[in-house]
């Protein structure tokens, strides 16, 4: 029986960062999904701390928030910098990443027909603060010379973005290496390759 168990809805969302992660860190989980009409009889959400998804099981520990699950992966498989300065750095990249994060679930969530256009016009402002991080580093991650959890953080939300306009990384050579370079890593691509994978909607309302 592996250690970990994932409940979540039938797509990637906000699970996706940390399956990648188990992945490429050659860990199993078992997953639990969940769909519409069960979660509205309400008993699981009851349970939830803040009454959402996705709950991550280590054994007797259940986790809510899909950050403080990264982060707990970090902690668990050397993902998370070497020393103090290096993990508050992490976690200053991983915020950035949520920030973005909430950005694009408002635009898919709630504004898709009538924001995209300009959620386009004003991406390259966002990426372009995560281009000058990856540029300064040169070591092909955000922060060190390892990867981290808020680099599978960036690399899911990047994938996202390039759905929803395959150009978007364009002018970011450092991301266009990131991203050529994290799904080249085997264990990712065998990941991402996976019916598994694929056959799940990256969002809840079926638009990406
Ligand atoms: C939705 O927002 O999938 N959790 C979601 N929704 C159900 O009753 N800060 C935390 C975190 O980082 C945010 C959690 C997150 O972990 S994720 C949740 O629990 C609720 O609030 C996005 C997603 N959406 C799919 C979805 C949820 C509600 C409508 C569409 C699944 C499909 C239909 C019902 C359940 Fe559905």
């Amino acid at each position: 029986m592996p250690p970990y168990t994932i409940t979540y809805f039938a797509v990637r969302g906000r699970c996706s960062a940390a399956k990648i992660m188990l992945a490429d860190q050659s860990q199993q989980w078992t997953d639990i999904v969940v769909n519409f009409e069960d979660w509205m009889k309400g008993d699981l959400k009851a349970t939830c701390v803040f009454g959402q998804l996705p709950k991550f099981e280590d054994g007797d520990l259940a986790l809510f928030q899909s950050n403080a699950i990264l982060r707990h992966l970090g902690r668990n498989h050397g993902a998370y910098g070497k020393g103090a300065k290096e993990a508050s750095l992490i976690d200053m990249m991983n915020d950035g990443v949520e920030d973005l994060r909430l950005k694009y679930g408002r635009l898919i969530y709630q504004e898709y027909e009538t924001g995209k256009d300009q959620y386009l016009k004003d991406l390259p402002d966002h990426l372009s603060k995560f281009e000058a991080v990856m540029a300064r580093n040169k070591t092909g991650f955000l922060v060190g010379d390892k990867v981290s959890f808020a680099d599978y953080n960036l690399f899911d939300i990047l994938l996202n973005h390039l759905v929803l306009s395959d150009c978007c990384l364009d002018s970011f050579p450092s991301l266009k290496s990131f991203v050529g370079k994290m799904s080249a890593r085997p264990k990712i691509k065998a990941y991402t390759d996976s019916d598994e994978y694929k056959k799940q909607p990256i969002n809840g309302n079926g638009k990406q």
